[in-house]
C-alpha cells in the first residue's frame, strides 16, 4: 500500500492519477555517486526496434534489472533481468523507506546527450497490472518530463532534478501519457530509473 504522503507533494495529477514529486531524494553527493557509478554498474543495452520494416535504434541506452521472475514483455520482446546490482538495491530500499512500494524490478534509460529522448506513451503492458506505481528517480541534469491527459487537457511539464523522485499511480498510466522530449541545452549524461512491480504473466 502506497502512502505517498511521505513524500510531502500534493498529488500535481489534477485528475484521474496520482503523481507526487520530492526534489532532494538523494542528496547531491549520493546523487553524483549514483549517476557515476550507475554508468558501469548496469548492463546498457543499445536497441533496435522495427518500425514499418525500418530498423530503429532506440535514441537512449536502456538496462532492465531486477529479481529472476520480472520478466518484462514490450516492444514485442521478452526483456530478461539482470541480478540486482548494489547501487540498484540500496536504491530501492531507498525509495521503500520514504513510499512503502515494493518493486521486483528497475529499467534504466541513459540519455547520453540531450539528443536522446523517449516518446509520448504509458506504462501500462500487462505485466504491470491495472494501476501500476511506478516510481523514477533521476540523475544528471535537469530533464524536462511532460504529461498530457487523453483527453487533450490538462498537461504538465515537470522539470526533475538531480536525485529527486517522481511516484506514478493509481489510473495515471490509463488517462495520461508522458515523454522525455529532446534538449539542445543539455550536453551531459542524465539517467532515470523506474522502478515497477512485475506480475509474472501465464
Ligand atoms: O526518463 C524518464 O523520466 C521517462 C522514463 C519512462 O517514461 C519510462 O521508462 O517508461
Ligand atoms: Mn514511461
Amino acid at each position: 500500500m502506497a502512502s505517498p504522503q511521505a513524500l510531502g507533494s500534493d498529488n500535481l495529477a489534477e485528475r484521474d492519477g496520482e503523481l507526487y514529486y520530492q526534489a532532494g531524494f538523494l542528496d547531491a553527493a549520493e546523487a553524483d555517486h549514483a549517476l557515476q557509478v550507475l554508468q558501469g554498474e548496469m548492463a546498457w543495452d543499445q536497441e533496435v526496434v522495427t518500425i514499418v520494416g525500418r530498423r530503429i535504434q532506440v535514441p537512449r541506452l536502456v538496462a532492465w534489472h531486477g529479481d529472476p521472475e520480472a520478466i518484462y514483455r514490450y516492444s514485442g520482446l521478452n526483456h530478461l533481468p539482470k541480478p540486482w546490482t548494489p547501487t540498484l538495491h540500496a536504491l530501492r530500499e531507498r525509495v521503500k523507506t520514504v513510499s512503502d512500494l515494493r518493486f521486483n524490478s528497475v529499467l534504466g534509460n541513459w540519455y547520453r546527450t540531450g539528443e536522446d529522448s523517449m516518446g509520448w506513451h504509458a506504462d501500462q503492458e500487462k505485466s504491470l497490472g491495472a494501476n501500476p506505481w511506478i516510481a523514477s528517480v533521476s540523475l544528471g541534469a535537469e530533464r524536462l518530463f511532460k504529461l498530457r491527459h487523453n483527453s487533450g487537457k490538462p498537461s504538465l511539464e515537470l522539470f526533475l532534478g538531480h536525485g529527486s523522485l517522481l511516484l506514478m499511480g493509481g489510473c495515471l498510466q490509463h488517462r495520461w501519457r508522458h515523454c522525455l522530449p529532446k534538449s539542445r541545452s543539455v550536453t551531459g549524461a542524465r539517467i532515470n530509473l523506474t522502478f515497477r512491480l512485475i506480475h509474472p504473466t501465464e
